[in-house]
Parts: structure tokens; sequence; C-alpha cells
């Protein structure tokens, strides 16, 4: 990796994974049920009609894959808190054997001189709160904040770095307009009200972590990079409406205390009926970030199109005017998204060019790839496409850090193949491969290259576990 561009000497080169799709033991020690539960067993909703009962056995098998990361030699490891398994109707007591759970994962990383990184919420809501109408009702923020101090409280001296919320893009609009995600709703404001309730929850759990001793506290969004598909006047308003939708109606509100410029254009009926929105509620959601924490995969390319659905009563909030169009000269994942790394740095420096110093530092909290991957004879696996994907993006990245962005760190998604949401188990995105049947791990060739980038950065710090190289 001699020819690999150096990162600053403090930078994060981490993993990442969330609760719901490594965990398993759902019915465990008190864990109460989520959204995904519910929605799993929705007929057709998940591919294959999988779960997350079981998925990477992590409750019990968290050690092993502790050994795994100190393996890797990440400085940090990025996992979520299940808020069922901590507080089981989302409201209430705490369920100590849950939190107990991950004070003994909190505690093994550092034994293993790994530093903790929490997402509090990663799209499992217990379903006792989806039942009182989840985020379209203003009240789940502030259990959502109760939820962050009771977490906090016990975990914050040792948790350094701390994400509200994950994607909330997803939670709202696949949750509650498109319907692909948990609770899977197909609805017009209701899926506005999720969103702003969403970045309320956010802003008011902020100096709430912060009294707990949080030392860094922020949000991560998946901001995509969008692009007209010509340069018509017609697809240039296209794009802008995507942007908004994907990326200004987060980061407006978030880092300038104000609602994104474009709005009324983008959701033309529904915005009239945006009552949700209170006098106050910017100030809140705006609190200080200490990051911002961006989740990057794949950019978009979007003309203009008309309404899929002419009735504004009847249309759902995801419908806005505008469609992706293929970009058919690079390569695909398994995921069909198209790679392109070096949309990557050109996000990251339009942010930076719009935001200035309200920028903060960034985190990538999330990037990867998911590739059809496949045991050779003797156990390797050999994914040649996810270490290009990498191997670009972080190139891309140390472009921008060159170019003058403030970036401390990234997380490739993900440590280990998982429960890929309505995909089930069919896309596998992570460094060491996942035998569901047997539950036995297998670094891939791709986690002997990140290891071996973090060892040419000076940092990492073990030796590989695990079999499968040849
Ligand atoms: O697996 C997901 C993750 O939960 C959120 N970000 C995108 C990943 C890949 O789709």
């Amino acid at each position: 990796m001699s020819d690999f561009p150096s990162f600053p000497p403090d930078f994060v080169l981490g993993a990442a994974t969330s609760a719901f799709q490594i965990e398993g033991a759902v019915y465990e020690d008190g864990r109460g049920p989520s959204v995904w539960d519910t929605f799993a067993r929705r007929p057709g909703a998940v591919l294959g009609g999988a779960t997350g009962d079981v998925a990477c056995d992590h409750y019990h098998r968290f050690r092993e894959d502790t050994a795994l990361l100190k393996g890797l030699g990440v400085r940090s490891y990025r996992f979520s808190i299940s808020w069922p398994r901590v507080q089981p109707t989302g409201s209430g007591p705490v369920n100590v054997a849950g939190l107990d759970f991950y004070e003994r994962l909190v505690d093994g990383l550092l034994e293993a001189g790994i530093e903790p990184a929490v997402t509090l919420y990663h799209w499992d809501l217990p379903q006792a709160l989806e039942e009182r109408g989840g985020w379209r009702n203003r009240d789940t923020a502030h259990r959502f904040a109760d939820y962050a101090r009771l977490v906090a409280d016990v975990l914050a001296d040792r948790v350094p770095r701390w994400i509200t919320l994950n994607e909330p893009w997803c939670s709202a609009f696949l949750g509650y307009a498109e319907g692909q995600h948990a609770p899977g709703a197909r609805e017009g404001t209701p899926a506005l009200a999720a969103a702003h309730h969403l970045l309320v929850g956010h802003g008011l759990s902020v100096p709430v972590l912060r009294e707990a001793g949080a030392r860094e506290v922020g949000i991560t969004l998946n901001l995509d990079h969008v692009t007209p598909a010509t340069d018509s006047p017609e697809d240039a308003a296209a794009a802008l409406r995507a942007e908004t939708q994907r990326n200004l109606m987060w980061t407006e509100p978030l880092l300038k205390a104000r609602y994104a410029a474009g709005e009324d254009d983008t959701w033309e009926d529904l915005i009239r009926h945006q009552s949700f929105r209170g006098p106050g509620d910017l100030d809140v959601i705006a609190a200080p970030l200490d990051f911002l924490g961006i989740n990057f995969y794949t950019p978009s390319v979007v003309r203009n199109a008309p309404y899929r659905d002419p009735d504004p009563l009847s249309r759902t909030a995801d419908d806005n005017r505008f469609t992706g169009v293929g970009i058919p000269e690079v390569r695909h994942t398994a995921m069909g998204w198209p790679v392109v790394p070096h949309t990557l740095r050109d996000l990251l420096v339009g942010l930076r060019e719009r935001y200035g110093d309200a920028l903060p530092p960034v985190y990538i909290t999330e990037n990867g790839s998911a590739e059809d991957d496949v045991p050779a004879p003797g156990g390797a696996v050999h994914d040649g496409g996810r270490i290009s994907y990498l191997d670009g993006h972080l190139r891309s990245l140390a472009a921008a850090i060159a170019d003058g962005v403030d970036v401390r760190g990234y997380y490739v998604w993900s440590l280990l193949d998982n429960f890929e949401w309505a995909y089930g188990y069919s896309k596998r995105f992570g460094l060491v491969y996942v035998d569901y049947a047997t539950q036995r791990r297998t670094p891939k060739d791709s986690y002997h290259w990140y290891r071996a980038l973090i060892a040419g950065q000076g940092q990492g710090q073990g030796e590989p576990r695990g079999g499968g190289r040849t």
C-alpha cells in the first residue's frame, strides 16, 4: 500500500454494523419487538421471508466479532443500540439485561484497544411506539430523548462518539412514503411529519448526550450526489427537487436552522399541511454538532418526470417529479448501484462550498459494496470488486481532504455480511463472509486488504483472525 495517500495522523479507520442487522436474539433477555420484527413477518415485505431472529447471532458471538475487529486493526467500531432491547416498549424503565449486553460489548472493545462509536437509532423503533403513530407522532421525539438519556447515563463514560440517528431519510421516506422499509406505510404529509419529528428527536437528544458526558455528538445522513441528466432547465429543476429531498431538507435545518428553500416546489400540495412544524423547532434541531456523519455509496443522475400519482390527496411524499436515469458506462455493485468514486469527493467539496465553516468535521460513517461473494474451494472469498470499490472511495476521500474538507474518519460498511433490510440475506456487504447455516465467519480478501491499508497508515495492532485465506 506504499502508493496509497496518507491520511492525517489521528484519522479514524473503522468498520460499522447495526443492531437489527447482526444481533439476532430477538426474544432474549426481555427485548421487546421492533417495527422490523413486525414488518419482516408481513408476507412479501422481505425477500425470502427473512427475519432478524438469528441474523449473525452477534448477541452470542460478539467476542468472536470483537477479535475480528482487533485482527483488522481498526481504531474504531461503529455499532448501534437496539432501542427495544434497552427499553422494550420505547418508554418506561430500562431493561437492565439488555443494556448489560452493550456494556459487555463496550468493555470488550476497549480491552481490545478499539474505540466504540454508538448509533442510538438505526431504524429498529419499538413496535409499541409505532402503535402510537411512530415517527408521525411528535411524542416519539421526546421518547427518543428519554431513551438517549438512559443509554448515555450508563455508557457515556466509555463511549466517546455518539450518533443520534442513522439516515433519517430512509426512516421517513422508505418507511412512511415508499413503504419498502418498516413500518411499510405509503403516505404523503405523515411521512414529512416523520422526517420533521426525527430531526426534533435528534435535536432534543444532543444536549442530553452532552450532559451525560458524551465527547463527540453527531448525526448520520445518507447524502446524495445529484446531477441532472441533461442541461435542460426542466432537468435542472428536477435535480434541485431531488437534492432538496435527499440532502437539503436535512442539512439546512441541522446546519442553518432553516427549512430548505426549495421545499415549496418539491412538495407543492403537501407543504401546505405542514402544521407539525412548530416555531421553536428549528432552534432545537440546529443544536451545534461536533461532527456530521455521512453515508455514501453511489450518486444519482435524475431527469424531470410527471407525478406518478396525479391526485394530491393520495400522492406519497416520495412522488417529486423526478426519476433516476442509469449510468451504464460504469461497473454496478450487486445492489445495482453504479460505482463512481470521484462523486464522494465532489459531494464533500460541494458541502464545504455551500456551508463553509458551518460544516462541522465529517466522518464517513458508512461506505462499502455488496458483491456476489462465493467462497472458493478451500473457503477463501476473492472479492476483488469490493477491494476496487473501497480503494477508489478511500482515494476520493483523500482527495477531498487534500482539497480542504475536514474529514476525521471513515468506517467501512460492513464488518460482517448481514440482514440487508428488504433484501434479506441476499446481499453481502461484509469484509467477513458469514455462512448463515453454521455462523462460521471467514475474512474475505477485502478484510486482508483493509488490514494492510490500516497497517500502512501506521495504525493497526493485531493479527488477522479466522481462516479462509489461501
Ligand atoms: O445496510 C445498510 C445500512 O443499514 C444503512 N446504510 C446503507 C446500508 C447498505 O444498504
